[in-house]
């Protein structure tokens, strides 16, 4: 049995909460008026450096940064410790389902990850704010640290990025910063100037993990969609040698189970589901405040196959934490057996009497959509329909809706 990056993922976090849990001991917080930690304690402690991707934090941000950690913690490396931060709050990675995907793949277990949310590092970011205490940061994925960490007091010590260079933190060394496919193949490529013991190589469900955001960001590292480099392929080609799991049957099959992986919605709580690609404006006239949900791979059904529960509830409950006056969801899904195969539908719920009468009225009339009303609440407030014009997507919904609430005056004091 070969040895698992899982037991140094799991080491190094867990040696990770751990030494912040004795900074923070030491420097007496959450009490008012934080200390600096005395050398005394200090010296208990390793050096802690925090590895961060992207605010989009996408596939290549977190295999990057959590990659980056575990082949840091291989070298054995006894004066610091490299902590992967996930520039997300904590519920946010149920949003990419590819992500969890990954892991699941790969038996990383993800839940140990350390979120921005996470109170050990609001605690971390309340003593450097409070402390002065500073935050050394290895960059990758981007190379410009987002202003959300400047109470971190960051120091950037070193970026790996496949960006435009915003020409930020000039005394990062290294400062790699080269336009490849994926950022990850530029982990690969540092690791391998390591010049570790050559038979130390990169663990093979390590290097499926990292294969998994190089054929995603290269689009399975073909040349006709010109994001792949020869880095990339080179790259692909090393960690493919090195895969050893059963389930992985080459890159057409990994590159397609993850892309199908990225719209499964069906883990989702519908309040995620609701709000994965939501868009909020307020209409020009009559100021109210108009959000419309879209929610791909899901049909109005799933809310009961899924959640047992009918939608109105979650919807009401949505459209008053936004403080909406109309919610709209847009459903689309393919069914690979029927005809037509991709569908969609499209209902509301708004609280407003007036604004539902008219919509129930003008609606259907509408050629661009060619809704169809289905029969499934009887409650105020609601309608359901299948919209036949299936290329219709928000682009045209938006303006729709737009228009018809701003044809009624507003009744509600501006
Ligand atoms: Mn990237």
């Amino acid at each position: 049995m070969y040895l698992k990056s899982a037991s140094i993922f799991e080491r190094l976090l867990k040696q990770g909460r751990d030494q912040l849990q004795k900074v923070l001991k030491a420097s007496k917080l959450p009490l008012a008026g934080a200390t600096l930690p005395d050398k005394a304690s200090l010296s208990l402690t390793k050096e802690i450096y925090w590895v961060m991707g992207n605010e989009a934090a996408d596939l290549d941000s977190i295999v990057s940064s959590v990659s980056f950690a575990i082949l840091k913690a291989h070298l054995n490396d006894s004066h610091s410790l490299t902590l992967p931060l996930i520039n997300l709050p904590r519920d946010d990675i149920n949003l990419r389902p590819e992500v969890l995907y990954v892991f699941e793949q790969c038996q990383l277990p993800h839940e140990l990850l350390l979120f921005i949310d996470d109170p050990l590092v609001l605690e971390w970011e309340e003593l450097t704010a409070k402390a002065g205490f500073k935050s050394n940061f290895i960059l990758v994925d981007h190379n410009q640290l987002h202003s959300r960490f400047s109470d971190w007091n960051g120091v950037v010590k070193a970026i790996y990025d496949h960006h435009v260079d915003e020409a930020a933190h000039p005394n990062a060394n290294p400062r790699v910063i080269r336009p490849v496919g994926s950022n990850t193949s530029l982990v690969v490529e540092w690791w391998k100037k390591q010049h570790v013991d050559p038979h130390q190589d990169i663990l093979p469900d390590l290097a499926l993990f990292m294969l998994a955001p190089i054929l995603i960001d290269t689009v399975n590292l073909k040349g006709e969609y010109g994001r792949v480099t020869d880095l990339d392929v080179e790259v692909a080609g090393i960690l493919r040698s090195l895969i050893i799991s059963a389930s992985f049957k080459g890159d057409d099959m990994y590159f397609k189970s993850i892309d199908d992986a990225k719209v499964s919605v069906s883990h989702m709580t519908p309040n995620q589901l609701l709000r994965r690609d939501f868009k909020l404006w307020t209409t020009p006239i009559s100021n109210r405040r108009l959000g419309i949900a879209s929610i791909v791979n899901w049909a109005l059904r799933d809310w009961v196959d899924f959640h047992s529960q009918s939608p109105e509830s979650n919807m009401i409950k949505f459209a008053s934490l936004h403080n909406l006056d109309l919610l709209v969801v847009m459903g689309s899904k393919q069914y690979p057996s029927k005809d037509p195969c991709f569908r969609r539908d499209l209902y509301f719920y708004t609280p407003d009497h007036i604004v539902s009468d008219h919509l129930a009225k003008e609606l259907p009339q509408m050629s661009e959509l060619g809704l169809i009303p289905t029969s499934i609440s009887t409650q105020p407030g609601f309608a359901f329909y299948d919209q036949s014009v299936v290329s219709a997507s928000r682009k045209v919904t938006f303006p729709i809706f737009r228009d018809l609430l701003d044809e009624i005056p507003a009744s509600k004091p501006q």
